[in-house]
């Protein structure tokens, strides 16, 4: 990568210091970056002694046949046993351990853990019941309700690997998750509601069925929350109701231990590119990394904090960050089940000013869309309790970081940007926030236990001041174990790439500044090549998002006879800029030239009313090249929401 690649992100000098009261009762502290380097092994197992074993391990990692990873060789655990029953054997069985907030308003339950081990005891009793044994693997398709965290412990207390479709995906992407898995069960609910209206689910399940029964897969039985009441289609022969499985069955149900490799759950990855992937996840090291970096990289004070991550249950970090990793810490959170601005914009601070959230996690695109609303909203509420923010899913702007810091944190807050990804299963790279000096935009260093480099096309470390690609250098208890049913794809995805050392390829490109500190520029096939200057989105990204009339951009390289490639960008304008006057194109294009470089001005500017966002938050920039090239828009069904590319493309073939 070239030298002249994100320069303009590396003047950033602002930093934050931990604040005192943080870093002096942090549960991370400085030593221990040094002893995990010291001895790697005796560290994760130190971090594996977090969690009750059934019978302990007698050898920490085997990796005698890479890239197959086998952690914590010999043990047994239950994972739900961890997440669960022993916080209740503990004598913390009456602690919250869900603060559910419905969509509707008012429409809420708390849930302790000792309720939750009678509701996962009888859904797992259910599960066995309709024919669920070890191993076989039972689909959730379900809204952010809190049977959606019971079928997942249920199916990890029965050793049943779930996979969790998320519910916004059509029939034909839970259809083809079915069929890759060869589900026997899904567990899905009548609707769910979303901007204050009922919308179904149950149909998406019926036609999903149908379609993996003409490929000759057969699901054999779909248990249905009643979540909206609205009519569904029954099939008596298929279909159960939750309540009347669930509810009856008995509340004792005796976890059995598996082993540590045992498969916990498959994954799909969203895929912006070809076939999703189904990553697999075993048990014990899984909810080591979870459990591990909930507690350090969040500074989880068990007692007293409420923890509020607002991800999907569908997307990895609804996995690692709302279920396994805080349930396994014996945490009190926060789960809801709405959108951001619904019924009114202030929803989200209005939930942490009314249970007193302490911790929040979120991911850049939403801060960015808060950003646009403007400060007057969340200036309505106290959230005064919030001690720790975190963000996940995208290299965050400088600016929404300082936003995010300064406006929801009321600059007491440590910023916490982790990256991770599905792979990795925890947080891989972020600031501990009882010890690092925040800079914005920038993952900072590996956590204590991780290893990872920039290296360049050789695999040789760049020196700080250069960019490559982001590489693991060494295994992590929650990493992948294999692609389901396709090892050769898992060694060519990820291990093949830098083989000689045995290095794992994330596919994302970095840069390390001159203190030697991470700033993650996305994934290297966002990286465009612009007149031989190779030029990161990110970078550009952040350079428009830096102008006061911009609240989000994006940006891709689209074909072009001069210069191979030429930069296109999406922006949104922020709501107080109005339409952004005559000379909105010219006066943007100006500013990247001053941002950045001439190198770097946009060939062409779109001002649009929305961006194609993937549920996680992603922006696909695959449509949006599709749009600078004038191709037609090709697939679109993992966006969020569908109606976005034509409303793209109406306000750019109208002139706008
Ligand atoms: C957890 C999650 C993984 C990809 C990853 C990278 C991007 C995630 C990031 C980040 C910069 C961060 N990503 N966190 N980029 N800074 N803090 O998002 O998993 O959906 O698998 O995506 O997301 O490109 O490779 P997943």
């Amino acid at each position: 990568m070239s030298e002249e690649t994100l320069s303009n992100l590396l003047k950033e000098d602002r930093r934050f210091e931990p604040p005192p009261a943080i870093a002096e009762n942090a549960n991370l502290k400085a030593d221990a970056y040094e002893r995990a380097a010291a001895d790697r092994e005796a560290f994760w197992a130190e971090q594996a002694e977090r969690l009750d074993w059934d019978t302990k391990w007698d050898r920490v990692l085997d990796w005698d046949d890479p890239p197959f990873a086998k952690w914590f060789v010999g043990g047994k655990l239950n994972a739900s046993y961890n997440c669960v029953d022993r916080h209740v054997e503990a004598g913390r069985g009456d602690k919250v351990a869900l603060h559910w907030v419905g969509e509707p308003v008012d429409d809420t339950r708390d849930i302790t853990y000792a309720q939750l081990k009678d509701e996962v005891s009888r859904a797992a009793n259910a599960l066995t019941e309709l024919g669920v044994g070890t191993g076989d693997r039972v689909a959730i398709y379900l809204p952010m309700i809190p049977e959606a965290v019971v079928a997942m412990l249920a199916c990890a207390r029965i050793g049943a690997p779930h996979t969790v479709v998320f519910g916004g995906f059509s029939a034909d992407a839970l259809a083809s998750r079915l069929e890759d898995c060869q589900a026997k069960v899904v567990i899905t609910s009548d609707g769910g509601y979303r901007r204050g209206a009922p919308s179904a689910l149950k149909p998406a399940v019926d036609e999903a069925r149908a379609k993996t029964a003409s490929n000759g897969h057969t699901v054999e039985k779909v248990l249905v929350v009643r979540r909206t009441g609205q009519d569904v289609d029954w099939d008596d022969d298929v279909d159960v109701w939750w309540h009347d499985a669930v509810d009856g069955a008995s509340a004792d149900h005796t976890p059995e231990a598996f082993d540590s490799e045992h498969p916990l759950y498959v994954m799909y990855t969203s895929g912006t590119t070809g076939k999703p992937k189904g990553i697999l996840h075993t048990t014990g090291g899984y909810l080591t990394g979870c459990s591990y970096t909930h507690w350090g990289v969040f500074d989880l004070k068990r007692d007293t904090d409420v923890y509020w991550c607002s991800a999907d249950i569908g997307w990895v970090t609804g996995h690692s960050y709302m279920v396994y990793g805080p349930l396994a810490n014996g945490a009190t959170q926060v789960m809801y089940e709405g959108t951001p601005d619904s019924p009114e914009r202030g929803r989200w601070w209005q939930i942490i000013q009314d249970y007193g959230v302490t911790i929040f996690y979120t991911a850049p695109t939403a801060i960015r869309s808060f950003m646009k609303q403007g400060r007057e909203i969340p200036d309505k509420y106290d959230m005064s309790s919030l001690r720790i923010l975190g963000s996940v899913g995208e290299p965050i702007n400088p600016e929404a970081y300082v936003w995010y810091r300064h406006v929801i944190g009321g600059d007491r807050t440590p910023v916490v940007d982790t990256w991770w990804q599905t792979e990795t299963g925890a947080i891989m790279i972020s600031p501990l926030p009882g010890v690092t000096a925040g800079k914005p935009g920038s993952a900072m260093t590996p956590i204590p236990g991780v290893s990872a480099e920039v290296v360049d096309e050789e695999g040789t470390p760049v020196p700080n001041g250069s960019g490559g690609y982001l590489v693991l250098t060494e295994p992590w208890p929650s990493m992948l174990r294999t692609i389901w049913g396709d090892d050769e794809r898992f060694r060519d995805t990820y291990w093949s790439r830098f083989s000689k050392q045995g290095y794992y390829f994330a596919g994302d490109g970095a840069k390390k500044d001159e203190d030697g500190d991470i700033w993650v520029l996305g994934r290297v096939d966002d990286v465009m090549n612009v007149s031989g200057h190779r030029l990161s989105t990110t970078e550009i990204e952040s350079a428009l998002v830096s102008h006061p009339k911009v609240a989000e951009a994006a940006v891709v390289g689209a074909k072009d006879e001069d210069t191979g490639q030429a930069v296109c960008a999406f922006v949104i304008l922020r709501d107080e800029a109005g339409d952004g006057g005559e000379d909105i194109v010219k006066e943007l294009r100006q500013h990247v030239r001053k941002e950045i470089g001439p190198i770097a001005t946009p060939r062409q500017i779109m001002v649009v009313p929305e961006l194609p966002k993937t549920r996680s938050g992603k922006i696909m920039r695959r449509l949006l090249r599709d749009v600078a090239e004038h191709r037609e828009v090709g697939d679109v069904t993992t966006l969020a929401d569908s109606s976005v590319m034509d409303l793209i493309s109406s306000g750019i073939d109208s002139g706008k």
